[in-house]
């Protein structure tokens, strides 16, 4: 077995799952502001250091997905953020794209840039304990989008990336996310999703990236949020499933859903539907950064010092997406 085939099923193992805690700081900001906490270096840190010292980490989050402030960053203890993360017996990685821009020629969509220095900054992440890498692509749907150009150069981004970090031995993540946002149906959220990650396979296989070393980090197929038809859960459950068995080679270890925008319940519940029907060989888990913190983030605001109730409500949600990992969730076990 490869090194970063290795890594992937490490991180993804017995039901685990990945918290993104990537914020940029400008996204932090505006989650902190939500819940009234100042957005300062200092409060950030103890926020994310709070959850990377959960006994959560041992046992359900395989491995946390980093921004470039936080790895650089020590904690309390003056250990480096990569150390405690590992020594809870999780994987560091980080975030190597440097944000969604606008896609010229087609100005009303984006393209992810970061492409520029990255072999360099890649070994500084490796020395810094990383042994993973995300990017995320992002593409949003009405009726002439995405474009056949957002796909491609999206896709072809994120192979390039892909074949960077797995010189440099890291495992890339390959976040191509449809945005939930719009008037959308479930089958053009099907539609997209499909054009998009087969043109992402296209992309990674045309630049050799060993499909064995990444890890999917797709959407669901979900309603757009301003659609009148929703659909119920078993189907979003059985479409993301199809949609996976005929768009993603069957090398690929494992995916782990962006919740997106879903609640934290809506985003467990789906993922245990997908694993009660998984009827294919993907190891199918959860890469959430939201529905990971929105509730730990609430409670921690109400007093930023008190760490140890804090993570007892950051430990429940990350052992119900564990069980939903497995498809062993159900409504009974949330309090
Ligand atoms: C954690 O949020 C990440 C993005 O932050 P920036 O927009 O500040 O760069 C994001 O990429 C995240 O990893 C994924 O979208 C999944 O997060 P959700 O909240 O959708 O599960």
């Amino acid at each position: 077995m490869s090194e970063l085939n290795n890594i992937a099923l490490k991180i993804l193992s017995n039901g685990k799952g990945i918290l993104a805690a990537d914020e940029s700081t400008g996204t932090m900001t505006k989650r902190l502001d939500a819940v009234k906490v100042p957005s300062t270096a200092e409060n950030r840190l103890l926020f994310r250091e709070t959850l990377f010292s959960s006994s959560s980490m041992s046992n359900c989050i395989g491995g946390v997905i980093l921004y470039d402030e936080t790895i650089k960053q020590e904690t309390s203890k003056k250990d480096k953020i990569t150390e405690l993360i590992s020594k809870m017996g999780s994987i560091p990685g980080i975030k190597v794209d440097s944000g969604a821009k606008t896609l010229a020629g087609s100005p009303n969509e984006k393209i992810t840039e970061g492409l520029d220095g990255l072999r360099e900054r890649l070994k500084e992440y490796h020395n810094l304990g990383a042994r993973f890498t995300k990017w995320r692509g992002v593409y949003s749907i009405s009726r002439s989008y995405p474009s056949k150009l957002s796909i491609y150069s999206n896709a072809h981004a994120l192979a390039r990336y892909s074949a960077l970090v797995q010189e440099s031995n890291m495992v890339p993540i390959v976040e191509p996310e449809i945005l939930m946002d719009g008037e959308h149906s479930a089958k053009e959220c099907y539609e997209k999703t499909s054009e998009v990650i087969k043109k992402c396979f296209e992309e990674l296989i045309l630049h050799n990236v060993d499909l064995k070393g990444i890890i999917l980090k797709p959407n669901m197929i979900l309603a757009g949020n301003k659609c009148k038809d929703q659909i119920p859960n078993e189907e979003v459950a059985k479409l993301t499933l199809r949609c996976l068995k005929n768009s993603v080679p069957s090398e690929v270890p494992g995916v782990a859903f962006l919740s997106g925008g879903q609640t934290e319940t809506q985003a467990t519940e789906n993922l245990n539907l997908i694993n009660k029907y998984n009827d294919s060989n993907f190891i199918l888990s959860y890469s959430y950064g939201r529905a990971l913190q929105q509730s730990a983030l609430k409670f921690w605001a109400k007093d930023i010092n008190n760490i140890e109730d804090t993570q007892k409500v950051f430990n429940h949600r990350a052992k119900m997406n564990t069980l939903a990992a497995q498809g062993k969730w159900s409504k009974e076990l949330e309090i």
